[in-house]
């Protein structure tokens, strides 16, 4: 089980290059997870609703126009030249490649969410509102479906946190917000997915050759038919929707049986995600974010943007960083600082400031995107507070007397 690491950081090395975060996310930027700038994930959301309409007749025309002449990809040139190559660097039999990809389909659907909507105008890109997009993700379903994900995974997710110091709340939250813990993690198959984006949308062909190569030899190493993989319509993979790339590198075994199978096994999904951000810097003990009092100009001052804990915490604080809530950390410790502007319905404006850890910048390393990571810190700490909430609530002894409510939700669940 070697990793092949030559695969994995070329896409994420070409992302960290894009520019400044925010409006990188908002195009495709292919992190190692090709999900959820916001744009996306309502894509994505949609995504398997639409796959019905695949078969109906109005959309039959339209399919046979921009399908490609030859369906099998094994009888295709440019295929068997790419697959004599994967062949060769992944050491993976030249036969196998040919039969298995002789299976794949071109996904017009794929095809069809890749590409970008004419009416996207960069002018009517609207400004960039923390409130919008923390409504749409952090739900009530995320939060309650993620303390049933930690109850349900404890003894997982606790040996994670002692071995790899993740936080077990930010792994079931990444997981809430990339598949809704398993719920949505799409239909597409992989196979189809990657060769339609890597041969016949070829807008990003070279990204996903990478993938799809990466993904080749995962389900070669995994002994897996390559039809046998769901993903999304772009490739993104299982309960936090790796892209191949990171799957191979980064994925883990958490339950022990040998194989990494982020799709079925919950185990094997949060070990992955807490694999991954460790080995982009999680670092023990600390939080993601801490909130702070700051404005634009020691914003730019301190050079912020980036996605890489790039200034200390005394730095920080010496700019005029003030912290909020009373938190310390030591002034040596690698930070980056972090701004949420917002706007409310009534056109009220603000910006709120956070001083982001390696940990925050580990998540970074997921989705480049400051919404994204402040989204997953966020849900984490709302799943924690329900958790000691119901707790509590458990515990009659740490309640005030109220002899005649039920104890817990599960009382008043079962009643009814
Ligand atoms: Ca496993």
């Amino acid at each position: 089980m070697s990793l092949r690491s030559t695969l994995v950081p070329l896409a994420l090395s070409v992302s960290l290059l894009a520019g400044p975060v925010l409006q990188a996310a908002e195009s495709a930027a292919p992190a190692p997870v090709e999900k959820p700038a916001p744009a996306r994930e309502k894509a994505s959301a949609q995504a398997p609703a639409a796959q019905n309409k695949e078969a109906a007749p109005a959309k039959a025309a339209e399919k046979a126009k921009s399908a490609p002449r030859v369906k099998n990809y094994a009888l295709r040139p440019d295929v068997l030249d790419y697959l004599a190559k994967v062949s060769k660097e992944e050491k993976i039999p030249l036969d196998w490649l040919k039969k298995e990809v002789a299976s794949a389909r071109y996904s017009p659907l794929t095809q069809k969410y890749s590409t970008p909507k004419p009416n996207a105008n960069r002018k009517t890109t609207p400004e960039r509102n923390f409130a919008l997009y923390k409504r749409n993700l952090l739900t009530e379903e995320r939060i309650a479906d993620g303390v049933d994900f930690v109850a349900r995974n404890l003894a997982t997710l606790e040996r994670l946190e002692k071995d790899l110091g993740v936080d077990r709340h930010v792994v079931a939250a990444v997981i809430g917000i990339e598949s809704i813990y398993g719920k949505n993690m799409g239909r597409f198959r992989v196979i189809d997915a990657l060769m339609t984006l890597s041969f016949d949308y070829t807008r990003r062909a070279t990204y996903y050759k990478k993938e799809l190569a990466a993904y080749l030899a995962y389900c070669h190493r995994e002994g897996l038919p390559v039809t046998a993989v769901r993903g999304s319509f772009a490739g993104a993979i299982g309960l936090g929707q790796f892209m191949p790339t990171s799957l191979f590198a980064y994925g883990k075994d958490g339950n022990g049986d040998g194989h990494v199978d982020i799709v079925e096994c919950e185990a094997d999904g949060a070990a992955s995600v807490a694999n991954f951000l460790l080995e982009h810097g999680w670092k023990r003990g600390e939080k993601p974010l801490y909130p702070a009092e700051a404005n634009a100009r020691i914003f730019k001052a301190t050079a912020s943007g980036g996605i890489k804990a790039h200034t200390t915490v005394g730095a920080l604080l010496k700019a005029g960083v003030k912290p909020k809530g009373g938190w310390k950390l030591p002034d040596g410790d690698a930070a980056l600082l972090v701004d949420l502007p917002w706007i409310l319905a009534d056109d009220k404006k603000g910006v709120d400031y956070f001083v982001g850890t390696p940990s925050f910048s580990a998540i970074l390393h997921y989705n480049r995107s400051y919404f994204y990571a402040a989204a997953v810190s966020m849900l984490a700490d709302e799943i924690r507070a329900r958790e000691a909430a119901i707790e509590k609530a458990r515990d009659p002894a740490q309640k005030p007397a109220e002899p005649a409510q039920p104890k817990a939700p599960e009382a008043a669940k079962s009643r009814s």
